[in-house]
């Protein structure tokens, strides 16, 4: 077996690329994100207010944010025409798209290819860009959860993915739980992290820029306070019923 199925298997902690990105990559692709107008201000839906003492940019709503507004997946696909046009804008301005990176990496060391999500021929956005140098609570992102009666209801293994663009300064580890996300497990409804989260500890991560890391997100995981900036893109790797492999945000 090897470690990307380990990883969805939840066998180890994480994957860990120090320079997916060199430096000169990750600068360009840092100042083309923020040089769009669509960095803004993350539009941040009620559930998860109490997570932001202040609010942070990004770049593209997350699937799990567009659900929480209650918005259907058809405007969500939708809203992915712009986000798409927009990442066109970006990876041909600074020459290079990391989400191809990427894939080709995960094809050539793990022999496994991966499909932007989608339906009716529309597909979902691969990537969102954030900077999390906020607090982030406990908490999991599983399709089936997240996304119950969506193209994702039907992953039953998943991974996240990050590739970081800025060093955070002081804090900013990410710590993953040894706690999967469970039908079961009952989760507060109207809070999408959890305090006072009291579980063992699988892996925990320093990151800088460059760096790609994979982890189970159906592991709890948290993000620590930073001084500085945290910005990095990211996105959600599924492994389905039928045993493809599909990627969104
Ligand atoms: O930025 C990180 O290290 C993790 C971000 C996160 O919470 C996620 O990818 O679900």
């Amino acid at each position: 077996m090897n470690t990307l199925n380990l990883l969805f298997e939840n066998k180890i902690g994480a994957i860990i690329v120090d320079d997916f990105l060199n430096t000169q990559q990750a600068q360009s692709l840092l100042e083309d994100i923020a040089d769009q107008p669509e960095w803004c201000e993350a539009k941040v839906p009620e559930i998860h207010q109490h997570l932001t003492a202040k609010k942070t940019n990004q770049l593209f709503s997350s699937q799990y944010m567009i659900a929480a507004d209650e918005i259907s997946e058809e405007g969500y696909l939708e809203l992915c025409k712009e986000y798409q046009s927009v990442w066109l804008r970006i990876t041909n301005h600074c020459g290079f798209d990391p989400i191809l990176l990427l894939f080709e990496y995960l094809k050539n060391t793990y022999h496994t290819s991966f499909e932007v999500a989608g339906k009716n021929n529309l597909t979902y956005s691969p990537v969102v860009a954030r900077d999390l140098s906020i607090e982030v609570l406990p908490h999991a992102d599983f399709g089936p959860f997240d996304g119950k009666e969506w193209a994702i209801g039907e992953v039953k293994k998943q991974l996240a993915w990050n590739i970081y663009l800025t060093p955070p300064g002081e804090g900013g580890e990410t710590t993953v739980y040894d706690y999967v996300w469970d039908q079961s497990d009952m989760l507060d409804e109207s809070s999408y992290g959890i305090r006072n989260f009291n579980q063992p500890v699988k892996t925990k991560f320093s990151v800088k820029p460059g760096m790609l890391v994979l982890f189970n997100s159906r592991n709890f995981h948290s993000i620590q306070k930073s001084t500085l900036p945290r910005i990095a893109i990211g996105g959600l790797l599924g492994q389905t019923e039928k045993n493809t492999f599909i990627a969104w945000s």
